[in-house]
């Protein structure tokens, strides 16, 4: 089955079909413009301008927000934000749909030839002005999913009937499917976290953590394992196949006190997709798909993965 046959299967709306397709058609550029960068390392690159983060935008940062655009603005969306945009773009038509994206997620490992990824999340603008529609929570997406740029290139994507796995035929240019409902293991033996700000973590991620690298001598009585890749997209795509739990809690450092991660065209997208693979994504106190949304670029706190280990870790809450 192909993702087009999916669709037909699973989606009785023409309009975000049209618009899943268009991001397939996206990514598969995006893919190619990275496998054929000429210079591994773009970091020589002269123009330097920051994204709302404040990072440093590398080329193929503004390269992927652009194709995105030149996509989205072809198919039946009536607005578009991203980490590279500062506000929303209006395509001032009378769609429905509107999209969030992060467009190459894990930027910072396009250097080192690390999997990176494009984050996308729809939903309906529900008769709302876009700057309304904007700030719609979570649980409102119709749709949600990631590309991941890796070895091979993948899709998760969820419209609501499970989460299901693509994977990229580069012959075809089109996205066969691996697996049409996911379940993510509900327990696991393996955390995902950035252990070089410790000292910066609440109290709860540190004895969330210490009980687990203390092992079966401690209170959790099993060995645990430990993965960073430090691409969102990369450890979201573990936990999908192995199970896991992913934790980027807000932490003390300034910038950082409601977490790194954004909450419209991150969390929610990853939360969609957990949920509908029987997993959990928590800001550690409540659904992330039930926060409210304040503006596009808002951070969160996200925890997910393992249904039974995320429940373990929001005891500390
Ligand atoms: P840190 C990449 O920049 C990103 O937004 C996510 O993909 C990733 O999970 C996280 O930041 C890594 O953050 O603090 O470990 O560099």
């Amino acid at each position: 089955m192909y993702l087009n046959n999916y669709l037909s299967k699973y989606s009785n709306e023409n309009d975000l079909s049209l618009i899943i397709t268009s991001l397939a058609n996206a990514a598969i550029e995006i893919s190619k413009t990275i496998r054929n960068i000429k210079k591994v390392n773009n970091n020589f690159s002269t123009s330097k301008t920051l994204n709302q983060d404040g990072d440093v935008q590398k080329p193929l940062d503004i390269t992927a927000d652009e194709v995105l655009i030149d996509f989205l603005k072809k198919s039946p969306v009536s607005g578009y934000a991203s980490e590279e945009q500062e506000g929303f773009i209006d395509f001032k038509n009378n769609y429905n749909f509107i999209v969030f994206a992060d467009p190459l997620d894990g930027s910072s490992n396009i250097d080192v030839n690390v999997s990176i990824g494009t984050i996308f999340s729809i939903m309906n603008k529900n008769e709302l002005a876009l700057e309304k529609a904007f700030i719609q929570k979570g649980s409102n997406q119709k749709a949600s999913g990631f590309f991941v740029y890796g070895p091979q290139t993948t899709l998760f994507i969820t419209i609501g009937h499970g989460t299901a796995l693509f994977a990229l035929d580069e012959l075809k240019n089109q996205f066969y499917l691996i697996k049409e409902k996911i379940i993510i293991p509900k327990s696991t033996s393996e955390f995902a976290i950035n252990a070089a700000y410790q000292r910066f973590w609440n109290s709860a991620t540190s004895k969330y953590i210490q009980n687990c690298q203390d092992g079966e001598e401690g209170p959790r009585k099993k060995n645990f394992g430990m993965r960073w890749v430090g691409s969102l997209v990369a450890d979201a795509s573990r936990i999908f196949i192995r199970g896991g739990i992913f934790l980027y809690p807000a932490d003390n450092r300034k910038k950082y006190k409601e977490g790194r991660l954004r909450l419209t065209y991150e969390a929610n997208p990853i939360a969609f997709l957990i949920e509908e693979a029987k997993g959990k994504a928590t800001d550690g106190n409540e659904s992330i798909l039930n926060l409210e949304v304040r503006e596009i670029h808002q951070r969160s706190p996200l925890i997910f993965g393992s249904s039974e280990e995320v429940l373990e870790f929001k005891k500390f809450y």
